[in-house]
């Protein structure tokens, strides 16, 4: 160790205990193509929204806001736009702890279209000691709209407002605290896991470590999902599944696969190798109650079924899982296809907001889209080498009964990051995988879905311990049920025989 290393490490716990800047200063910071629009000390609980907030997609609303966001710790709040583009409109929030600063940057993701500020993520990175930031993403509408005409706002969208995010509130930190965070992680799932993914893709300096929960790597195959279940459920009303219908089929599910992997507790845990036919609930006695319509059936089975191109066999996205039953009216509930797809190609691919979905080509149309978004938005690269080069490790997680995004796709993208990096032994020095059973998406469901992937990642990134199992717990009524390991991809939880099935004790991962 030299002499001046040796100073700075008696300095870091004097400039962490030592008072930042007054937070007021930062409004005149100068930053490249950044105008800071508020520079204001909040005091403790002090932290309302802006009049006419709309949370994001998958955030907290109204009453579940308002309890994220009681008892804030006093913080330095920047808000700031950035125009990388003369079309850029990109609105960031970077929250800067007054007191107790952990000296680490937590960046927390979207979900969906995004188009606000996710507030509530921010107060819990706060809460924990970090300095935060969030971004609209470039714009302030819900939904895709906002696309058509606007390529540069698709670009901002898809990677830049996160990246200049990332810049910029790195910046505002040395300014306030007068030195760099000592560690950076990103945090996010759905929209806000494919924004980790592409962060590491594409700028694998900005972050140590990265959180990336159920990601939509893939709009574009995505999308073709929903059409392809679209056509399918909603296109003829002989084929709609009535949603007082769902527990029934969840039901006969179970009952087909619930065993199959080694424990019968109402949870397939192994989705892989449950092959059930919804044909067992086929009507057959000329009654339409406590039973499907063939058409039903075969609406059914298309859910079950990946969708193929018509003329080269290719698949071209993965299934929705059995078990999944009870979360199908995003997919099937109609009257549209799921609202995130449907708007990807009116917005996106065909750029006419007439555009109907029942028209949808499985082979022109999918092979249109794939050119159209030539690696924009999807975060699909398997290539994360410079990410691990710079040490980063990357914790990916997906619910088996998420129904927004497919989670065998995530094990696929996991999958080719293994062939790429030469093995699974290699890989796990840097991604692990954790398939949540009975977990819908990013959270919810009938399987343990309450864990700490944050905590997971900092003991793997701060103290070389890798996850080996993150324990989940269950709640009903606000009291813990059950609780079970998860377990790094391939692996699962074994129940070991005996003892209490709802007690993560009696089970191992292998
Ligand atoms: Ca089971």
């Amino acid at each position: 160790m030299t002499a001046t290393s040796f100073s700075v490490v008696l300095l870091l716990p004097l400039l962490a205990s030592a008072a930042p800047f007054p937070c007021e200063t930062l409004a005149k910071f100068v930053l490249p193509d950044t105008s800071i629009t508020l520079a204001q000390s909040v005091g403790a609980g002090g932290f309302t929204v802006p009049a006419g907030y709309r949370p994001g997609p998958g955030d907290p609303q109204a009453t579940a806001l308002a309890a994220a966001l009681k008892e804030l710790p006093p913080f330095c709040r920047v808000a700031a736009t950035l125009k990388p583009t003369p079309d850029s409109d990109i609105k960031v929030e970077i929250w800067l702890p007054e007191a107790n600063w952990n000296r680490k940057y937590q960046a927390v993701g979207n979900g969906g279209w995004a188009g606000s500020i996710s507030y509530s993520a921010m107060a819990q990175a706060l809460r924990n000691g970090y300095a935060t930031s969030s971004t609209d993403t470039g714009h302030s509408t819900a939904g895709g709209s906002f696309a058509l005409g606007h390529p540069e706002k698709l670009i901002d969208f898809a990677w830049r407002s996160e990246h200049e995010m990332t810049l910029k509130a790195k910046a505002a930190i040395k300014a306030f605290y007068g030195d760099d965070p000592k560690l950076s992680y990103w945090v996010g799932c759905s929209s806000g896991g494919k924004q980790g993914l592409k962060e590491a893709q594409r700028f694998p300096d900005d972050f140590d470590g990265i959180v990336a929960g159920a990601p939509v790597l893939n709009w574009t195959h995505r999308s073709i999902e929903a059409m392809w279940i679209a056509q399918g459920a909603l296109k003829e009303p002989a084929s709609y599944i009535p949603p007082e219908k769902y527990p029934l089929i969840h039901q006969a599910a179970i009952a087909a696969c619930d065993q199959k992997d080694g424990l019968k507790d109402g949870i397939i845990s192994d989705p892989e190798r449950c092959n059930f036919d919804p044909g067992v609930l086929e009507c057959k006695d000329g009654s339409d109650q406590q039973c499907l319509t063939h058409p039903q059936v075969e609406a059914v089975r298309r859910i079950y079924t990946p969708p193929q191109n018509p003329g080269t066999g290719e698949q071209l996205s993965p299934r929705f899982e059995p078990g999944s039953e009870l979360a199908w009216r995003p997919i099937a509930g109609g009257p549209d296809p799921f609202a995130a797809a449907n708007d990807y190609f009116k917005y996106v691919v065909f750029r006419d907001p007439n555009w109907d979905w029942r028209n949808f080509n499985l082979d022109t149309d999918a092979a249109l889209a794939d050119r159209v978004d030539d690696g924009t938005i999807n975060a699909a690269s398997a290539d994360l080498k410079r990410f691990v080069a710079h040490q980063g490790k990357l914790i990916l997680y997906h619910g088996w009964t998420d129904t927004n995004i497919t989670p065998q796709a995530t094990i696929d993208y996991f999958n080719r990051v293994v062939d790429q990096m030469g093995g699974a032994a290699e890989t796990a020095q840097s991604v692990r995988l954790f398939m949540v059973p009975g977990m819908n998406h990013c959270g919810g469901g009938e399987g343990p879905n309450v864990f700490s992937m944050v905590s997971a990642l900092e003991r793997w990134v701060e103290n070389g311990k890798a996850p080996d199992q993150v324990m989940a717990s269950h709640l009903t009524g606000g009291k813990v049920d059950r609780t079970r390991p998860l377990c790094p991809y391939p692996q699962m939880a074994q129940y070991q025989g005996t003892g209490d099935p709802n007690d993560a004790a009696n089970f191992i991962c292998k």
